[in-house]
């Protein structure tokens, strides 16, 4: 079996980011395949993994599905990635498992589109529920650890898993807090992240999705 990572089109698969971010930051040697999305389930898709969704890595004989597995699984090989500290790791897990498990209006009303921008859009009473979540959990892990990253110094698997969410706050542009536009500048200057957005940028124009590219 292959080293592979299946992933769906990076301009607007949040959850593909999420693994990707951990292999990357794991260093993981695999092959990355990308398919593109369709909006919708993906017959592609469903032939290339378990359970009919991406991310989905095959490493060394080990089949994971599930981006918060993924993460576990390259914290396993890279145990840097959470924190050192078991409080804070706790912390760490927390609330990577309620990004993993929550703030469905945020992702209903604000899909993913790194290539666009829709300044005041998306601004349902749900979707501005989840941003005040997200903002305070955010404030309360920054101020315990000074940033720029949730955790410190190193950008791990809690900022992966909300990096996605620095992306869909880039193109919504909903009002955040001087303490959220700075963590949202320090994740967009993540070297990875720029890699991600570079690569989105560079996919071909077919994989364009319509309903994703006109909702201004
Ligand atoms: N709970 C899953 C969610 C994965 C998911 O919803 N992936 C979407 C793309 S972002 C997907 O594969 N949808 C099926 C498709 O587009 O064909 C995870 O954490 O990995």
């Amino acid at each position: 079996m292959p080293n592979r990572l299946v992933i769906g089109t990076k301009r607007y698969s949040s959850w593909s980011m999420r693994g990707w971010l951990a292999v990357r930051l794991a260093k993981l040697d695999v092959e990355e395949v990308v398919i593109p999305l369709a909006g919708g389930s993906t017959q592609a898709v469903k032939e290339a993994t378990p359970h009919g969704m991406v991310p989905y890595l095959e490493h060394e004989g080990a089949r994971i599905w599930e981006s918060l597995a993924i993460c576990e699984y390259c914290a396993e090989l890279a145990p840097n990635l959470w924190p050192s500290d078991r409080a804070q790791r706790a912390h760490a897990r927390s609330i990577a498992s309620e990004m993993h498990a929550g703030f469905r209006e945020l992702r209903v009303n604000m899909p993913m589109n790194t290539g666009r921008e829709y300044p005041g859009g998306g601004r349902t009473e749900g979707s501005l529920r989840d941003i005040v979540r997200i903002e305070t959990l955010w404030a309360e892990a920054l101020a315990a650890s000074r940033g720029p990253f949730l955790f410190g110094r190193d950008f791990g698997l809690a900022d992966a898993m909300y990096a996605p969410v620095v992306t869909r706050f880039l193109t919504w542009q909903p009002k955040l807090s001087a303490i959220s536009e700075a963590y949202v500048a320090a994740v967009r200057a993540h070297p990875l992240v720029a890699r991600w957005y570079d690569e989105a940028a560079a996919e071909p124009t077919e994989w364009l999705i319509e309903k994703y590219e006109t909702m201004a």
